[in-house]
């Protein structure tokens, strides 16, 4: 993923103790640190505390973000995962660092929510001054649509772990986002 380039990963171990989850999450930093990609563990702020990475992420039936802070015992970043405009505009009240927004389209990967489509991502980066990455059911195939809808930041799951070729997958979504990055001035891309 760092290859194709991926400017952030957020390792998640639905499962996973929180010793083999700190285990991995060492492994990772290992290689994200030596490229100065921030690595963000979800959902357990505990591991932030043992293990050097760079934020902790947490859903809206986590750990507040300020418990997520106190557990980390140190300065980290801090996400939240927001599924409507309403608590993407709670999120940044309550001192998130950035917010992922989604399910945009319906994913197996979180088969519970529903999709909140399209149209509300204008509405979203019209509201809300924190980094937004737009999340859920995103592959190459529909990026430009998302892309067109006035995402800036995405987050890829599925798409990029079933990928054939990951570093050429990444590198292509990378590509169209940097696109549209060129032609629309000072917005940033990742
Ligand atoms: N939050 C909203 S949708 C989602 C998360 C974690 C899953 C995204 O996975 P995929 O496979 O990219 O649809
Ligand atoms: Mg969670």
């Amino acid at each position: 993923m760092i290859k194709g380039g991926v400017d952030v990963i957020q390792l998640r171990g639905k499962g996973k103790s929180m010793d083999e989850l700190s285990d991995v999450a060492a492994a990772l930093h290992k290689i994200t640190s030596r490229c100065s990609i921030p690595l963000i563990v979800n959902d357990h702020a505990e591991v932030a505390r043992k293990v050097g990475v760079d934020g902790v992420h947490v859903g809206q039936d986590d750990d507040s973000i300020e418990v997520a802070r106190s557990k980390a015992g140190r300065p980290v970043l801090v996400g939240k995962s927001t599924h409507s405009l309403e608590q993407a505009r709670a999120a940044q009240c309550e001192g998130a660092d950035y917010i992922g927004f989604g399910p945009i389209f319906a994913t197996p990967t979180k088969p519970d929510y529903p999709p909140i489509g399209l149209s509300n991502i204008k509405n979203v980066h019209g509201d809300i001054s924190l980094p937004i990455f737009c999340i859920g059911g995103i592959k190459l195939d529909n990026l430009k649509d998302v892309i067109a809808a006035g995402a800036q930041r995405i987050a890829i799951v599925s798409g990029l772990l079933r990928a054939p070729d990951i570093i050429e997958y990444a590198r292509t979504c990378k590509r169209l986002l940097l696109e549209i990055k060129h032609q629309t001035p000072n917005i940033e891309h990742s």
